[in-house]
């Protein structure tokens, strides 16, 4: 376990810089340090406003970024959680190879579909032929992708489903369907996790904030 804290450069709240943003994959690599109960320290950063030691370590300018025990900085959140589970394998998140990608077309569908400006265009059908797949997979393993215990997959899939959730609610007023029953309970179960809760966007409104323009576009 570590002694000190791990860093870690996250997004910031849209307007708000002192504030926990709305990134999925900053919170992903947060939620892994929270369940691996890696002590870190956050450091956020507006993206509208990136400062030049940032920029130093993170070349792209994007987040998350993460210092390695060396001193090196690395970005990319499936690169840094691989390094998380190696340098932390207890408990493990090892999600088996063949469950890996379960979920993985639910957040590009869920884009598709929010920004689109036309109803038959099938983007909504394509989102729900993803989350009755999702749906399939829970009802023969869930609770969890990997069966009892949370893993890597679940905790890069629930930060897009928070997503998914909030701003189809606000831009659309749509949500999942209720006959869905196993993907509903999994994102109750998720979003009411303590990791999740510790980790998840100060509020509703920054993910929104996030949304706009892209909708708006
Ligand atoms: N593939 C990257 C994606 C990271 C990413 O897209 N981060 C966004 C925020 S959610 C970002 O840094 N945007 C700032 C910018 O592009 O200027 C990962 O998994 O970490």
């Amino acid at each position: 376990m570590a002694t000190e804290a791990v860093e870690v450069c996250v997004k910031a709240a849209v307007g708000r810089p002192d504030l926990l943003g709305d990134c999925p994959f900053s919170q992903r690599v947060l939620l892994t340090l929270e369940e691996k109960r890696v002590p870190y320290e956050k450091k956020l950063i507006d993206v509208s406003k990136k400062p030049e030691w940032f920029l130093r370590i993170s070349p792209e300018g994007k987040v998350p970024v993460l210092k390695y025990e060396d001193g090196t900085w690395h970005a990319d959140s499936d690169v840094i959680t691989q390094y998380l589970e190696d340098k932390y394998p207890n408990p493990s998140l090892a999600t088996p190879p063949q469950y890996a990608s379960v979920g993985a077309k639910i957040f590009p569908t869920f884009v598709t579909f929010l920004k689109s400006k036309d109803p038959n265009d099938g983007s909504e059908q394509a989102l729900l032929t993803e989350l009755r797949s999702l749906e399939e997979h829970l009802k023969s393993h869930g609770p969890f992708i990997n069966g009892e215990k949370i893993s890597a997959a679940d905790l890069s899939l629930a930060p897009k489903l928070y997503h998914l959730k909030v701003a189809l609610g606000h831009f659309k007023r749509w949500s999942v369907p209720q006959e869905l029953t196993h993907v509903n309970n999994y994102m109750n179960a998720l979003f009411n996790r303590e990791s999740f809760k510790n980790t998840k966007p100060a509020g509703e409104e920054y993910v929104i904030a996030g949304w706009k323009p892209k909708v708006e576009a």
